[in-house]
């Protein structure tokens, strides 16, 4: 809606939204995804958004009289009475919504030109468009979803296998909403009661005991610290842990990538040092996603300049990645070179990096020789048979592997959810030790306790900072 021509005072200001003018427009978005599809919808919200939709099926059907929620068969007419397109149309009345405004949305043919047309005429008419993520934000400013849910929506547009579609429909369901709840509760509780005790501090009141606050502040913050450790796992669900194929040239490390993924995705040659740049391919395995990573053969020497960098990128990905899979060729002996690759994964699984050995060419005759050295449960494949693979993928799987039940809990899944949460677990223990008996910093603790309470408030959204509303909401598709 264009703030010049609304008459603003008629038009309803949603509830708890700020008093910004843009917030009263009607927004309009294509909510499916670019390019032909057999059904595109067109979104509106605002106060205008029955009007304006009003405008452009023409005097019939009278959209205002149409029961809500229902789909309703509309033309849609360009400026020079010529039918743009058959639709379907449905209506949602505030705050029965997604943003809890006036929502109409019209279900055309999926053709790029309807959509654009019908866009522009809704702009035309007065309508803007939406920004990323503003239908989403003004269900935020209305109420309908806290911060950590809005931000769930966009992780679960986003998800591409079955762990990371769990946790951010158990997030948008309001499972880390319920447990931020429980914390707040928590901290409430103390803080009243260290008030009551603070402002009654001669009469010695006897529910309440410093020692018991100050363990309680300490047990609160324990627990925020085990949530906090669920970052990085929800990290590795949500973009999928890395896996990476190392070892020196020529072992088959591209042709096993291949074989992994199903396709000719890697160049397989002869010819040593073939692979130069890592190649990274995501697939789903067992509900879990799995990024390989294919790179450069590692060699010490007698390599040109690109290989070289090849050869860096091939390091990086291994210091990188979750997982390894060090190929060998079983039809070679062991070569220098091999056990330069031994050093290095051995280096870089020091921190908790699952690694596997993939004694690769097991169709040819074997001709390793291990030279005291053996590594533990090497698995033998061919990438040309595909023998051994299946035992190779559930090895794999085996150190991924969660559960649903497990991909059910609490997860952080956003940067601001962690930094948040590790002000409040800092707040609770510094308000742990100043009420520890004999500290006589009751009212220190105390603020403490509200600062904890205001970090609280910021993980769910209890915030106005345009900072954190933004960088939430940019990262969303237009039309979300
Ligand atoms: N017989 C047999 N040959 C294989 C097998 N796997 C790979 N090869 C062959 O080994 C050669 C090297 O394969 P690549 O997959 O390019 O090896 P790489 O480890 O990626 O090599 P670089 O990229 O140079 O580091 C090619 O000629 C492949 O056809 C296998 O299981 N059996
Ligand atoms: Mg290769």
């Amino acid at each position: 809606m264009n703030q010049d021509s609304a008459p603003s005072a008629a038009l309803r200001v949603p509830a708890g939204a700020p008093e910004e003018p843009g917030v009263l427009d009607t927004i309009v978005a294509v909510g499916t995804p670019s390019g032909e599809g057999a059904i595109g919808i067109v979104r509106l919200s605002g106060p205008q958004a029955i009007d304006i939709s009003q405008s452009l099926v023409g005097a019939s059907p009278d959209l205002q009289g149409l029961t809500p929620r229902h789909l309703e068969p509309v033309r849609l007419w360009e400026v020079d009475g010529h039918l743009l397109d058959r639709a379907l149309a449905t209506l949602y009345r505030s705050p029965r919504s997604y943003t809890g405004e006036d929502v109409v949305e019209i279900f055309c043919h999926g053709s790029p030109y309807v959509l654009r047309r019908t866009m522009e005429l809704a702009v035309e008419r007065g309508a803007r468009l939406a920004q990323p993520g503003e239908f989403t934000l003004r269900a935020y400013l209305n109420g309908k979803m806290d911060l950590t849910q809005a931000e769930a929506v966009c992780r679960l547009i986003r998800s591409k296998t079955r762990a990371a579609h769990r946790v951010a429909l158990g997030q948008m369901e309001g499972r880390l909403s319920r447990q931020a709840f429980r914390w707040k509760e928590g901290i409430l509780d103390l803080l009243a009661r260290a008030e009551a005790a603070l402002d009654h501090a001669e009469e010695e009141l006897p529910s309440f005991s410093w020692l018991e606050a100050a363990q309680r502040c300490r047990a609160l913050a324990l627990q925020i610290s085990g949530t906090l450790q669920t970052f990085q796992k929800a990290r590795r669900i949500q973009e999928g842990l890395r896996v990476a194929l190392v070892g020196r040239p020529n072992v088959g490390k591209s042709s096993l990538f291949n074989r992994i993924l199903g396709h000719e995705r890697a160049i397989v040659a002869e010819l040593p040092g073939t692979t130069r740049d890592t190649l990274e391919e995501l697939m789903e395995l067992e509900g879990i996603g799995i990024v390989w990573v294919d790179t450069a053969g590692i060699r010490s020497e007698g390599f040109g300049p690109v290989e070289q960098e090849g050869i860096e990128r091939a390091r990086a990905a291994i210091r990188r990645s979750d997982g390894i899979v060090w190929v060998l060729d079983r039809s070679q002996p062991l070569q220098r070179e091999d056990f330069v690759v031994r050093d290095l994964v051995q280096e870089a699984c020091r921190e908790e990096k699952f690694w596997v050995c993939a004694l690769n060419k097991r169709d040819l005759p074997e001709r390793l020789r291990w030279n005291g050295f053996r590594p533990e449960d090497p698995i033998a494949v061919s990438a040309a048979t595909g023998q051994g693979m299946l035992e190779l993928l559930r090895r794999v799987s085996g150190w991924t592997q969660g559960s649903d039940r497990e991909w059910g809990a609490v997860f952080l899944t956003e940067l601001r959810h962690r930094q948040a949460l590790e002000r409040v677990a800092e707040f609770l223990e510094q308000a742990g030790r100043l009420f520890a008996p004999g500290e006589g910093q009751g009212e220190l603790a105390a603020a403490s306790l509200h600062s904890a309470l205001r970090a609280l408030g910021e993980l769910v959204g209890e915030t106005d900072s345009e900072e954190i509303l933004g960088a939430v909401f940019s990262r969303f598709c237009i039309g979300k």
